[in-house]
């Protein structure tokens, strides 16, 4: 029974003494302290348990207790003085090693990438406008000129909340709001999430657009096309060349597809442009007058453009990505790069 006790006294005066030496603050000593100098400390607790023993061996465990908790209490003291001289910090720290950075959060790629678009056409003189994410069928389909029949409006194609109420498809709806709200002159561009029953190496269910709208007399498709190139140019590199390929779209008319040069290989062709030497980054067109009918804007005082691209397309073509999923699986060795 004493043998024992003498052997957990010892140890724990081991242990102490190994914890005051490594205290670096005095706020660690303090701590290690308390757990074995304390009045609940392993110390005081052995003064209890030399109580359980017989009363022939209790004499000689007692002095072995004092014994070991006075040379605990002298390492104590050594480290005290030590920590309080300064000479702990020398010793103890290395002042050469790198520091540990704080890691703060970062904001989003395609969050980057959208405020980069909208600060580039907020410049040229738009205006910023958001909306909600469900939206009316006559918001998201109807007042744009779709048909009834049209494929998009499809159970297989869009996601319904109800008969009448679906997730976006495109910010378009907001660009509807904006001329119900206003009379032209209107330069709106409509950033946000979008949602469409596609998913693949290239879809994503939810995505990302900025919609751009400008409605004022005289606007023409050259208006159109110095909009658009002046922000491939400050997109991707100044001298980014653009070209025009004939396209459809129910809320516009006539309608483009928007290539830009390949940001690969410079229009000379490769894998990434498909040998072609070019990349379609946005569809636009003039609005068509149907659209301006919903809105009662007279289609003989005003003309327009929109457009619209999708934010992950530009930004994995910027950053040289090939699968949109990366964007939304939240590994911080992907999203730290940018
Ligand atoms: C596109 C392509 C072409 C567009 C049209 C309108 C509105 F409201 F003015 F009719 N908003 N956005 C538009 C036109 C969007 O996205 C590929």
């Amino acid at each position: 029974m004493s043998s024992q006790f003498i052997e957990k006294a010892r140890q724990v005066e081991s242990r102490a003494s190994e914890a005051f030496k490594a205290a670096t603050s005095e706020a660690e000593l303090e701590a290690a302290r308390i757990a074995f100098l304390g009045a609940r400390g392993l110390f005081a607790e052995l003064m209890k348990e030399l109580g359980q023993l017989p009363n022939e061996v209790r004499p000689q465990a007692g002095g072995e207790a004092n014994r070991a908790r006075k040379k605990a209490t002298e390492v104590y003291q050594a480290a005290k003085e030590a920590l309080e001289r300064g000479a702990v910090s020398e010793d103890s720290l290395d002042v050469t090693l790198p520091g540990r950075r704080p890691a703060p959060g970062r904001r989003h790629i395609i969050s980057r990438t959208t405020a980069e678009i909208c600060a580039i056409f907020a410049q040229l003189g738009f205006s910023i406008v958001e909306g909600p994410e469900v939206e009316t069928d006559y918001y998201n389909f109807e007042a744009l000129n779709f048909p009834p029949d049209h494929p998009s409006r499809d159970m297989q194609d869009t996601f319904f909340v109800s008969r009448d109420l679906l997730l976006r498809t495109h910010t378009s709806p907001m660009q509807v709001r904006s001329m119900e709200k206003s009379r032209p002159p209107v330069w709106v561009v409509a950033p946000g999430k979008t949602y469409r029953r596609d998913s693949d190496i290239s879809h994503s269910p939810m995505f990302h657009q900025v919609e751009g709208l400008l409605v004022d007399r005289g606007i023409t498709f050259a208006d159109l096309k110095g909009i658009l190139t002046s922000f491939a140019a400050s997109m991707f590199s100044p001298d980014t060349k653009i070209r025009l390929r004939p396209s459809f779209f129910p809320f516009t008319e006539p309608s483009a597809e928007v290539d830009i040069a390949c940001v690969l290989c410079g229009g000379r062709g490769c894998r990434l442009c498909g040998d072609s030497g070019w990349l379609e980054i946005l569809g636009s067109g003039m609005v068509d007058p149907n659209v301006y009918a919903f809105v009662n804007y007279d289609p003989e005082e005003f003309s327009g453009f929109a457009f619209g691209l999708g934010v992950e397309r530009v930004a994995m073509l910027k950053y040289g990505l090939d699968d949109i999923r990366m964007f939304y699986e939240s590994d911080l060795r992907f999203l730290a790069q940018f």
